[in-house]
């Protein structure tokens, strides 16, 4: 019996490199060239964790594709602000884009639920939570919205205050501090629970705004503070870490889903590795940056969490952003972080 030929089941890869063994055999060089190429952006510059482990992720694609499968990494907010690129990932101007849950919130509300206050103790919760039960809720509405999300989200770490004018020591110092916050509605109202004085502003923008004093402070993880190099336009750390904030792995739906299943999976495989070795960079520099940063001439102070929490718990956050979420957002996020109030 002849085997018959099913061109449109044969697997992608498979099938590329039955091409490129042929292309190897003196054919023009644009048949090795790829064939599917995904445009990957994001905001920040590519010294960070997350693009180290990304590019190590798109090579490994690459190779194992035989050349087939290309993406091509732009950081730096070089296709645009944040908000500018979650329109373009929306579009499919943007293939994959990896974005703060929080600043995903103006169109998927509930993304900023793991950005509340103060919610989660250590990176032990933070994972149970973000991969477990929370994690799965979250994505299944950012899935209603025409988006793919790639199960594990990145770490973008714990979130420390920093300043040109001042540390702070107690939530009072943040009374009228003009402070740069990510264009999201749950950034802003904590800051203005806090008495702060907070402007949205796409990271694209945070230099600048801190350089030329539009504002005072902003608030990063010390990786973001180091690679984007914002010690040469802020003079203190004030170790809040009054929040956890990650970035959710967003594709175009409709490219994501016409994208042959066996190249979905080899992406989503090295996607997965390169996340997991990001986390792990991040709590290991964590550990080493204060001292990296001293020696840039920052100084840290470790504040009492107390007064911040206490602030906030009196000017109604938690209880506005529990009837925002809903009790059984609420309820998910509670399993893991205890009662919010
Ligand atoms: O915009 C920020 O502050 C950053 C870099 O932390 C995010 O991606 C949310």
């Amino acid at each position: 019996m002849t085997p018959t030929i099913q061109p449109g089941r044969r697997r992608f890869i498979q099938g590329g490199a039955a091409a490129s063994a042929l292309a190897s055999v003196g054919a023009p060089l644009y048949a090795q060239s790829a064939e599917l190429t995904f445009k990957w952006a994001n905001n920040i510059p590519l010294t960070h964790p997350s693009n180290i482990r990304i590019k190590e992720a798109v090579d490994a694609i690459k190779a194992e594709s035989k050349g087939k499968v290309e993406i091509q990494i732009f950081p730096n907010n070089q296709l645009g602000g944040d908000t500018d690129m979650l329109s373009q990932v929306r579009s499919g101007a943007i293939d994959i884009f990896p974005l703060s849950g929080l600043i995903l919130q103006t169109l998927v509300p509930l993304a900023g639920i793991n950005g509340l206050a103060f919610a989660f103790k250590d990176y032990g919760t933070v994972w149970s939570a973000m991969d477990g039960e929370l994690g799965a809720f979250i994505r299944e509405a950012i899935g209603k919205v025409g988006l793919h999300t790639f199960d594990r989200c990145l770490d973008n770490g714990f979130r420390n205050i920093t300043s040109s004018t001042k540390p702070i020591n107690t939530a009072a110092d943040l009374q009228g501090f003009k402070i740069r916050v990510p264009v999201s509605p749950l950034w802003t109202s904590m800051f203005k629970a806090f008495g702060a004085a907070p402007t949205g502003i796409n990271f694209s923008e945070v230099y600048s705004a801190l350089q030329t004093k539009v504002v005072e402070g902003q608030e990063n993880p010390l990786a973001v503070i180091e690679t984007a190099k914002l010690y040469e336009v802020q003079k203190y750390v004030s170790m809040t870490g009054h929040m956890w904030d990650g970035q959710w792995i967003l594709a175009n739906g409709k490219r994501w889903s016409a994208t042959p299943a066996d190249v979905r999976t080899l992406i989503t495989k090295h996607v997965t590795d390169a996340v997991i070795k990001q986390r792990e960079d991040i709590r290991k520099l964590n550990l080493g940056l204060e001292e990296t940063l001293k020696g840039k001439g920052m100084v840290f102070n470790k504040p009492d969490p107390a007064s911040f929490r206490d602030t906030l718990s009196k000017a109604g956050f938690y209880k506005e952003w529990r009837e925002k979420f809903g009790n059984d957002a609420m309820a998910k996020l509670e399993k893991y972080s205890g009662t919010l109030a």
